[in-house]
């Protein structure tokens, strides 16, 4: 029997909160989970047909001709979770490699971007079990128990979204887990490599304009969703490497001073000031095996593309 699992606490009731606390903050800032309504999901799709943005391309690349050494590496009769599930292209190859998997449990925060997979997964994968569970993957949530006992949980994370988390919160994030999966449970987690920084600035600034526009449509969400009266072409897209970070910074620049409303308050900017919208944190090695050592996480395997410039990395316990 399958059931549609909804978080307790719808996430609209938290959206208007998070926005107004974000915007009272110094600097103004606003959670990048919220990017991913149907419009955002759908534009994200569009990045990710961009010639600059290589990390889709990258990592279906490595899925295509590794997925079978992942799940030889997984084994047989897992419980395939993913984090953030988003179009599922990926886990399409993976659950294709994987030796009779028992279930497929996507969390996603996106109700349609969710729909879409599954329906199409349900097809694909027929002796699957399918669990979807709308959520923020963040928040603690109840999962839906398999029908049939797996060998192991495994926690697929793809698309590098761990890297959209400052570093505590992706260690915090990667130690809930660790106690998720069990006592010989894996995580299996997308990774983008530093690199030079004019091709990751680039991936973040393509040409087209599409990833401004997935940026600012955040203010059109507010706009839709909370009486918010921004207007976007008073606004622009800024997407910037942070090196002693190291991570991509895009922010939301005022391009006047100006005031907004949203959700009954006001709101006052000035000419040139930001709002902090996203972090894409880059790794390197040292980087994975130190957070994968503050989580209490084995980093036994990793691929990678030809060109290393993204890694899909196994966590054990
Ligand atoms: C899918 C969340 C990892 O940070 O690269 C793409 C989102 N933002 N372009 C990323 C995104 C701007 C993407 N993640």
């Amino acid at each position: 029997r399958e059931t549609d699992f909804r978080q307790f606490s719808l996430p609209d009731d938290d959206f208007a909160s998070e926005v107004i606390r974000g915007l009272s903050g110094r600097p103004k800032r606003l959670p990048s989970k919220y990017f991913y309504d149907a419009e955002g999901s759908a534009l994200f799709e569009k990045i990710c047909d961009q010639p600059e943005y290589y990390l889709t391309r990258t990592e279906l690349e490595i899925m295509r001709d590794q997925a079978a050494s992942m799940a030889a590496a997984l084994g047989p009769d897992v419980r395939l979770i993913e984090f953030g599930s988003g179009a599922g292209l990926k886990t399409r190859l993976l659950l294709e490699a994987l030796r009779n998997p028992v279930c497929y449990v996507p969390i996603e925060i996106s109700q349609s971007a969710l729909d879409d997979s599954v329906a199409q997964l349900r097809e694909d994968f027929p002796q699957v079990q399918m669990q979807p569970v709308c959520a923020d993957f963040t928040q603690a949530l109840c999962l839906p128990r398999p029908a049939r006992e797996p060998r192991r949980t495994v926690i697929y994370f793809p698309g590098s979204t761990l890297g959209n988390f400052a570093t505590s919160e992706a260690d915090a994030l990667l130690h809930g887990m660790r106690l998720s999966m069990g006592p010989y449970g894996a995580a299996l987690v997308g990774l983008d490599l530093k690199k030079d920084i004019g091709s990751m600035e680039a991936a973040y600034n393509d040409a087209a304009g599409v990833t401004a526009e997935f940026t600012l449509n955040l203010l059109a969400r507010i706009n839709r969703e909370l009486e918010g009266d921004f207007k976007l072409d008073r606004f622009e897209h800024q997407a910037r490497y942070n090196p002693e970070a190291g991570r991509i910074e895009t922010r939301i620049i005022s391009r006047f001073d100006q005031a907004v409303r949203v959700s009954g308050q006001d709101v006052s900017f000035l000419k040139g000031e930001a709002m902090l919208v996203e972090y894409s944190t880059k790794y390197s090695l040292d980087d994975v095996e130190g957070m994968a050592a503050r989580a209490k996480l084995h980093a036994t395997r990793r691929w990678f593309d030809r060109d290393r410039r993204f890694c899909v990395q196994l966590l054990e316990r």
